[in-house]
């Protein structure tokens, strides 16, 4: 989130679009209430499913799956055409105004540089046209015809309201009403808030429709602005402390990128890293990247890591290409990884095309699963009828299991949507023989260290080199844990006028004290803030608000620097005065930023030097071209999913996919057609069950018992299908049986002139927990996935229907 949850009270139009808060987010939807009760907000749901949120939303519109970019491309086209912008806001804080380079180009569904032979993009087209000193050129007058707003402009007047209605299949009216809606937005005064999660991030495009919508926000000036943003509602409780602290296989904590194989020295990979202003006087904040990279290498390997031997460079792991889970159970499958250690992770239930996952676990030599429940991975191996179909004696791999406990019985921390750090406490011991997962993980180390040293092997020095110095090396606690990755001085660290700012050993109180001479440690540099001198400010609970804009600054701890609302600088015009004087977030008094937030901007920093707000950006600014940053197009596109009802693209019959999708050959051949699989399915999630786990707690298998399909009126009455009947639903990778709910929730679309059912699958059962015995959702989806993320396409591929 660029928000918070408690601002969602201040926007004046909430669109939930990819998302189902009212479901899977309960709690934190009270505050879509709020808006509308305190600022009669108009709350706009666009799913394909009429859902819990739309229940009670103002306007309500259907889309096809898997064809939101089109919906939001021609947002933008609206704004454009009728001009329903925040021009100032536009000017100053987007790059509209500069000048993109001649050689970029857009023609037949493709993006200059692409390279049919490895389905890649050579992306080096993707910039700016540069002037004598390596800046880019601008043009505020906007009459360049290669300016970023005239490409857009270009660019998005394909996306028609007539292409919305003939592709998402979303009636014309209500289209246009949400489009006015929005507009009203871009008034200084007036802002939208975008709520998101899944029902974006599940598709082969779902990095571009989320860009989509994010630059709706910049055009319409609400980035930045309390009750704006664009606010991904995270799924687990602590995912965002996974992205936070790097466990992607090509991240280090901090949003820090992995060296890749290609850097060999530390050198180069901080050159890679670290970018270069590209317009003069820019804050450019990454400049810092060799202070967060050395205190994290210090973090890591203590004494060990010296200016000598560049700080244990050589001990990280480098990247040869990602592992992401399409791309593990694909080397699985191949027998090209031999074990793997799974904690808290229901692989069989989680990957996509469950029978691949199946075969891939099946050609493991080992697994170790650290999990409280008893999972379907850890039971692969197990016939169970037609919802397991397997035979033991054909799988080799030996499962061991370990009994962890579950984040209610231990203390720790929790990073939620917000960026909230909040400190928790155990409200039980775990029970019988599990233990917490640091000492799992404490006793694995230890012993896997004494064997190195014992047997030797090969690579010892990652773990030889490690720092291990808590108060009990087989159980770190979570307090010594969270310490380090705020982090510590390791010598007397001094400011630039030569004065004592932190003594050795003393905690960090920002990021802004790190060093990259080696005198300062710290796990995760965004942390730094979390855990000062003054103690675990994680644990603050201080919940008043006195602007009454929720800006709860003494609750809890939001990285970066306690800031609520991110690029905040941006709420205020060029002069630093406040766009909207009922909602002031931060100001300039002349001498300094100030404000109810911690400003997002050197605090003395005057307006009047013209860096953008956009700090993180080596130009400053809200990027409505993403230059080189995305692998699927600087500008959004629409591709049909993987599997898709039409023939093909209307925009562009030749190119009707992504050319870069996560698409494996053997994956490729699992993919079905809409001759025979003429229905499009989507999968979700319901309030009563939180994925493949509250199914053990018996009330909750009691509330949902069973596996259930939601179909559409129409679809049922052609199939014969009444409420309650057995239905079996087939995609070309598998099938699943489950009871009919017949719903008119679920509408019949026109799509490129054709009728389009949509499936309605919310996965949550399988063949482990109290609730009955079923199939695994996942049986049916494809193993394809966004050429960014990677995330896989659960939502949007092809199913057909019929009676069991
Ligand atoms: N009770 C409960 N709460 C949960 C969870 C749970 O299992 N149970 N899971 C947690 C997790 S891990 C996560 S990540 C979050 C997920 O939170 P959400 O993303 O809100 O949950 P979903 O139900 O997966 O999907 C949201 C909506 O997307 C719609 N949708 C499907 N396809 C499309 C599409 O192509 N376009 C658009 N516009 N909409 C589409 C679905 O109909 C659904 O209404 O929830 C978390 N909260
Ligand atoms: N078709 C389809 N597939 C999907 C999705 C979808 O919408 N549609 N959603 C996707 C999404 S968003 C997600 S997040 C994944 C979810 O995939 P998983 O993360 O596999 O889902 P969970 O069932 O929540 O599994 C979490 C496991 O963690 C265990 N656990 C709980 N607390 C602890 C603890 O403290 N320590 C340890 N070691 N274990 C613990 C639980 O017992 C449980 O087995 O599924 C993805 N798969
Ligand atoms: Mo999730």
């Amino acid at each position: 989130m660029t928000n918070n949850w408690n601002d969602i009270k201040n926007a004046n139009v909430v669109l939930i679009m990819g998302g189902n808060p009212a479901e899977a987010h309960p709690v934190g939807f009270k505050w879509v209430i709020e808006a509308k009760t305190r600022n009669n907000a108009q709350v706009i749901v666009v799913d394909p499913r009429f859902n819990r949120s739309a229940s009670v939303a103002d306007l309500y519109a259907p889309v096809r799956a898997g064809s939101d970019v089109v919906f939001l491309m021609g947002v933008i086209n609206y704004l454009l055409q009728h001009n329903q912008i925040q021009q100032p806001y536009v000017r100053a804080f987007t790059n509209a105004a500069l000048i993109v380079s001649e050689g970029y180009g857009f023609e037949e569904g493709l993006f200059s540089g692409y390279d049919a032979e490895t389905r890649q993009y050579d992306r080096a087209s993707w910039r700016y046209e540069l002037d004598e000193n390596g800046h880019a050129r601008r043009d505020d007058s906007f009459s360049h015809p290669r300016c970023v707003l005239n490409l857009l402009k270009a660019h998005a007047s394909r996306y028609t309201p007539e292409m919305v209605t003939r592709l998402c299949g979303t009636p014309r009216e209500a289209f246009l009403a949400i489009c006015r809606q929005l507009a009203t937005t871009s008034a200084p005064d007036r802002t939208a808030t975008v709520l998101y999660a899944l029902g974006w991030t599940h598709h082969t495009n779902g990095s571009q429709i989320i860009r989509t919508a994010a630059m709706i926000q910049l055009l319409l000036g609400n980035i930045g602005m309390p009750g704006g943003g664009i606010n991904a509602l995270r799924g687990h409780s602590n995912v965002q402390g996974y992205t936070d602290l790097g466990l992607l296989s090509q991240s280090l904590p901090g949003y820090l990128p992995l060296p890749s194989e290609k850097m060999a020295t530390l050198a180069d990979y901080l050159q890679k890293a670290t970018p270069a202003a590209s317009l003069p006087g820019q804050v450019n904040y990454w400049q810092n990247t060799d202070k967060f990279f050395v205190s994290l290498m210090k973090s890591f390997y203590g004494d060990a890591a010296t200016a000598d031997n560049q700080w244990g460079y050589d001990w990280l792991p480098k990247w040869d290409k990602s592992y992401d889970c399409m791309a593990q159970a694909e080397m699985m499958e191949q027998g090209e990884i031999n074990g793997a250690l799974i904690q808290g992770f229901n692989l069989l239930a989680a990957f996509p095309d469950k029978n691949k996952a199946c075969r891939a676990l099946s050609r493991l030599k080992y697994m170790v699963v650290i999990d409280p429940l008893s999972t379907e991975t850890a039971s692969f191996w197990q016939p169970h009828g037609e919802f397991n179909d397997v035979d033991p004696a054909q799988i080799a791999t030996e499962v061991f299991r370990l009994p962890s406990s579950c984040f209610a019985e231990e203390d720790g921390s929790v990073a939620n949507s917000s960026r909230w750090l909040q400190w928790h406490w155990a409200a039980a011991e775990p029970p019988g023989e599990a233990l917490h997962d640091g000492k799992i993980l404490g006793n694995l180390f230890l012993r896997l260290r004494e064997l190195y040293r014992q047997e030797g092997g090969v690579a010892p020095e990652p773990l030889m080199a490690m720092r291990w110095d808590y108060s009990n090396p087989a159980d770190p606690s979570p307090e010594e844990v969270a310490q380090e990755s705020n982090g510590r001085a390791l010598q007397d660290v001094y400011d630039a006028s030569g004065k004592l700012l932190l003594k050795k050993g003393q905690q960090l109180n920002s990021f802004a004290e790190l060093r990259n001479d080696g005198s300062t440690a710290s796990g995760c540099w965004i942390y730094a803030g979390s855990w000062t001198p003054q103690g675990n400010q994680m644990a603050r609970r201080d919940n008043a608000d006195p602007s009454g804009l929720g800006a709860v600054s003494g609750w809890a701890w939001a990285w970066p620097a306690n800031r609520r609302i991110l690029y905040n600088r941006a709420s205020a015009d060029e002069q630093g005065k406040a766009w909207d004087p009922n909602r002031r977030l931060i100001e300039w008094d002349g001498q300094r930023w100030q404000g109810i937030d911690v400003p997002d901007y050197p605090l003395t920093l005057a307006p009047q030097q013209q860096a953008g707000p956009f700090i993180m950006q080596p130009d400053g600014l809200g990027h409505l071209f993403a230059l080189d940053k995305m692998a699927d197009g600087p500008f959004p596109e629409h591709y049909e999913p993987m599997e898709s009802p039409l023939k093909a693209n209307p925009l562009h019959p030749q190119q009707s996919h992504s050319p870069v999708a996560r698409l494996f050959a053997r994956d490729a051949a699992q993919l079905g057609e809409a001759a025979e699989y003429p229905c499009v399915a989507t999968t979700y999630s319901i309030t009563e069950l939180f994925r493949h786990w509250t199914k053990h707690a018996l009330l909750n298998a009691i509330a949902q018992p069973e596996q259930f399909v939601e179909i559409g009126a129409e679809l049922a009455a052609e199939k014969g299908i009444k409420a309650g009947d057995s239905v079996k639903v087939s995609s070309h990778r598998g099938y699943i049986k489950a009871k009919a709910v017949v719903t008119r929730r679920l509408q019949r679309l026109h799509i490129d002139g054709k009728p389009v059912d949509t499936v309605g699958i919310p996965c949550h059962w399988g063949f482990e927990g109290a609730t009955r015995k079923g199939f695994l959702a996942n049986t049916l989806t494809p193993s394809v996935g966004d050429a960014n993320s990677q995330t896989p396409e659960y939502k949007g591929f092809l199913v057909k229907v019929e009676k069991a």
